[in-house]
């Protein structure tokens, strides 16, 4: 077949894990016809999904090669073998793992053998690696430009586990179309809606009105819910939620609608409860201008939300934009809704493509 740049990942965590990289390197580099082997840098990282296994060392190679995905695979585990591993269980520590990452633009889902490899976009330390020996590649399967997916993990690394439930929240500011992109979505999955109860929340209009002194019960009646909503048995391991909310954004609002000394006791409040709600697995932060925001709010013609001023909605943006600059418990897709449409078939599935990537739910 034609020669075309092929990714691979190697991992060890047993014996001399340098030696073992460089052996297994030594070895790929006399694989027939290759003669560009890159190595990247070479970096620690903590063992994913079973953490009282040893520490890694991982790095990606590079080759350009014609030989196709089987036969390589076949030479990998030839390596791994010579290396000194033996065929365990799965995930089980060893001097050396190899798995092709990428092969050029294959797609290959067959029983032995997943390319793109099937959690590469969860790794930061696989993702860094190869923008290292290439900034311009694209993932085949999700198409999105590496950086992307990297961008994504803002530096972490994540596993999928289908033993916790496969919670997806939404973020964005009010009026951006949350509600209608969990509809969407819960329509094209099957997966289970959770709303945000705005409604039911006897304080919210009284607040929205300028009712300054009702706004930490407005505040503790959704503290309240959230945990309600996200809490107890009805929440499954396994099963796919699509939320409207994402509970960090408590803190934002509390700190835009509270006085000093109501927001002192919320805060104490929040922190004793924070690790309450089940943590989403993924986020979608929905991205829009404040003003187009406002023009949807209108339109939807909530009387109470009449007097949003876009000075309040680039307040909660740019507490929203602080949230998810740091954050590191989930991979965050950032959707771009000036060319996104929450009610478009095609639209949805597309993001659903991407979502299944980052979680255990399948159809
Ligand atoms: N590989 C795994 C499982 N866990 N953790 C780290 N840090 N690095 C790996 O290469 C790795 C892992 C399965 O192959
Ligand atoms: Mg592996
Ligand atoms: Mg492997």
């Amino acid at each position: 077949m034609a020669r075309r740049k092929v990714y691979l990942g190697l991992g060890s965590n047993l014996g001399d894990r340098h030696a073992n990289i460089q052996k297994a390197i030594q070895m790929l580099a006399k694989l027939k016809g290759e003669e560009n082997l890159r190595l990247s840098s070479i970096t620690e990282t903590a063992p994913l999904a079973d953490m009282s296994q040893p520490m890694y060392l991982n790095a990606v190679a590079e080759l350009t090669t014609g030989i196709n995905c089987d036969t390589l695979l076949t030479a990998c585990k030839k390596i791994e073998k010579i290396l000194g591993r033996d065929d365990g269980k799965k995930w089980s520590p060893r001097p050396i793992d190899i798995d092709i990452l990428l092969a050029g633009d294959e797609i290959i889902n067959t029983e032995n053998l997943t390319v793109p490899h099937s959690q590469m976009h969860l790794r930061s330390f696989v993702l860094s690696a190869i923008l290292e020996l290439d900034k311009s590649l694209i993932h085949p399967a999700l198409a999105q430009p590496i950086e992307t997916l990297s961008k994504r993990l803002n530096g972490s690394d994540f596993f999928l586990d289908p033993n916790v439930p496969q919670l997806v929240s939404i973020a964005g500011l009010i009026g951006v179309g949350k509600t209608t992109l969990a509809e969407g979505l819960s329509a094209v999955t099957g997966g289970t809606r959770i709303h945000e109860p705005y409604k039911q929340n006897p304080f919210l209009a009284k607040v929205y009105n300028g009712d300054k002194e009702l706004a930490l019960d407005s505040q503790l009646f959704f503290l309240t819910q959230r945990i309600k909503q996200l809490t107890g048995s009805h929440i499954k391991n396994g099963q796919l939620y699509l939320c409207d909310y994402i509970s960090n954004k408590e803190l934002i609002y509390a700190k835009q609608t509270l006085n000093d000394s109501q927001l002192a006791l919320y805060m104490d409040i929040y922190k004793a409860f924070e690790d309450k709600p089940t943590q989403p697995i993924l986020v979608i932060y929905m991205n829009d201008s404040p003003d187009r925001c406002l023009d949807r709010i209108h339109k939807r013609g909530r009387t109470y939300e009449h007097d949003i001023s876009t000075d309040f909605l680039s307040s909660l943006q740019a507490g929203y934009n602080d949230l998810f600059e740091n954050w590191n418990k989930c991979p965050v897709i950032r959707l771009d809704c000036s060319d996104f449409d929450c009610t478009n078939n095609s639209h949805l599935k597309k993001l659903t493509d991407q979502i299944k990537a980052y979680t255990a739910f399948r159809d």
